[in-house]
């Protein structure tokens, strides 16, 4: 490593990696510096994929300057600063570790990985890393939706008091019907788990985020309810057609579980992909001793808060629309009213992690953060097999 990447006006990005989240990630590179005011400019130098000719449309499509067909070979670039981790998470521990040991920073989505020993390894890369001035993040893009920042607000600034109860639940149904195809997120190998590293880790996060408290137990369970399912017609994500043959589900379709918190709070999580009608449903409840909240992705510009300082007469839920220019990241876009979606967060991830990189600060969350919810992930998965409550390593 001969200098920190990334200090001289530009920010060249390399990223691994171009399906759903390639693309989030790629609208939230070049929107970032078109709306906010940043200290480096991100460049999107070059998109990383297997197949050559994929690879290419997608790096057209995407607006990426240049292609690579192997992310050792994307690494090794010296014109490169940052690599963003795009792929399933079987790949996520090699190409973090690499990328962190060749000084570049590291951007890497959800789950951290797909065990606690990858975790463990990536985390302590990072803390290697940043010794010298390398940075990295792990996208738990939720944390950067407005309103939820605004509900870590309040907390912190002790207008819930303390906190009793955490609900949160994530509910999605693209896999409720049976001959809906197999996909990378149905098999364990490639994906680690099912709804519950790759939904129900929001939701663990997002707890943590918010309440600034950690799970310490947790008692769970994991059901498959179809454990074939057609082979795809072609290469498919979040939809797709099935093909001829069938294939073997090796992960949970729901997972739910009990946590109690470090501070006593009592917590009930669900993360499904069979909630028939419920496309994109990340709901949190926090219920303390000075007042509650309560979130809604599918109604994410809001936030309801119960103020229990209030005139009992007229105290209730009340709805704040999220879009005031006092509002977390919310200045930088449209005027009062005028609501955002799903694709700002990301932007708003980028925008933190390269501010943190100009200032030579430690991004959050981090490695480290990533970590704890791989903990959490692994417990769940244990206390179901064995029917039992499961500590978190603190
Ligand atoms: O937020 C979710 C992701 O983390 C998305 O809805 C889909 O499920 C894509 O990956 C996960």
């Amino acid at each position: 490593m001969t200098s920190t990447p990334g200090t001289a006006g530009d920010l060249a990005v390399g990223m691994v990696g171009y399906a759903f989240m390639g693309a989030a990630h790629s609208q939230a590179w070049r929107n970032a510096p078109r709306f906010f005011d940043l200290p480096l400019h991100p460049r999107m130098r070059a998109l990383a994929g297997r197949d050559a000719s994929r690879v290419a449309d997608a790096a057209e499509r995407l607006g990426w300057d240049s292609t690579e067909t192997s992310w050792q070979a994307l690494v090794a670039r010296d014109d490169i600063d940052v690599i963003d981790v795009c792929t399933p998470g079987d790949t996520h521990a090699e190409i973090a570790i690499a990328a962190l040991q060749a000084g570049k920073h590291v951007l890497c989505e959800k789950p951290l990985a797909n065990s606690v020993e990858e975790a463990e390894a990536m985390a302590e890369a990072a803390e290697k890393a940043a010794a010298h001035g390398v940075r990295s993040m792990v996208g738990f893009t939720y944390r950067r939706v407005p309103a939820i920042a605004l509900a870590r607000q309040l907390v912190s600034d002790g207008r819930i008091g303390t906190i009793h109860h955490v609900r949160a639940q994530y509910l999605q149904d693209w896999i409720v019907d049976p001959q809906a195809p197999m996909s990378w997120r149905l098999e364990k190998d490639k994906a680690g788990s099912g709804a519950l590293g790759d939904i129900g880790a929001h939701i663990i996060d997002l707890a943590q985020f918010i309440t600034g408290d950690s799970i310490r137990r947790v008692s769970g369970r994991l059901h498959t309810f179809v454990g074939e399912r057609p082979l795809p017609s072609e290469h498919s994500g979040l939809s797709g057609t099935a093909g001829s043959g069938t294939g073997q589900v090796t992960v949970d379709d729901a997972a739910t579980f009990l946590a109690e918190f470090g501070g006593g709070a009592m917590g009930v999580f669900e993360a499904t992909r069979f909630a028939n009608g419920r496309k994109n449903a990340i709901r949190i409840e926090v219920n303390g001793s000075a007042g509650s909240l309560a979130f809604d992705f599918e109604d994410m510009n809001l936030l309801h808060f119960f103020d229990g300082s209030e005139d009992a007469r007229t105290a209730g839920f009340r709805r704040i629309l999220v879009t005031e220019d006092q509002h977390p990241y919310v200045a930088a876009w449209w005027p009062p009213g005028h609501i955002i979606g799903y694709e700002h967060g990301f932007t708003h991830q980028v925008v933190d992690l390269v501010n943190d990189i100009a200032a030579g600060n430690a991004p959050t969350p981090s490695f480290a953060d990533g970590l704890r919810v791989q903990r959490v992930l692994a417990a769940v998965e244990t206390s179901s097999d064995t029917d039992s409550w499961q500590e978190i390593q603190p």
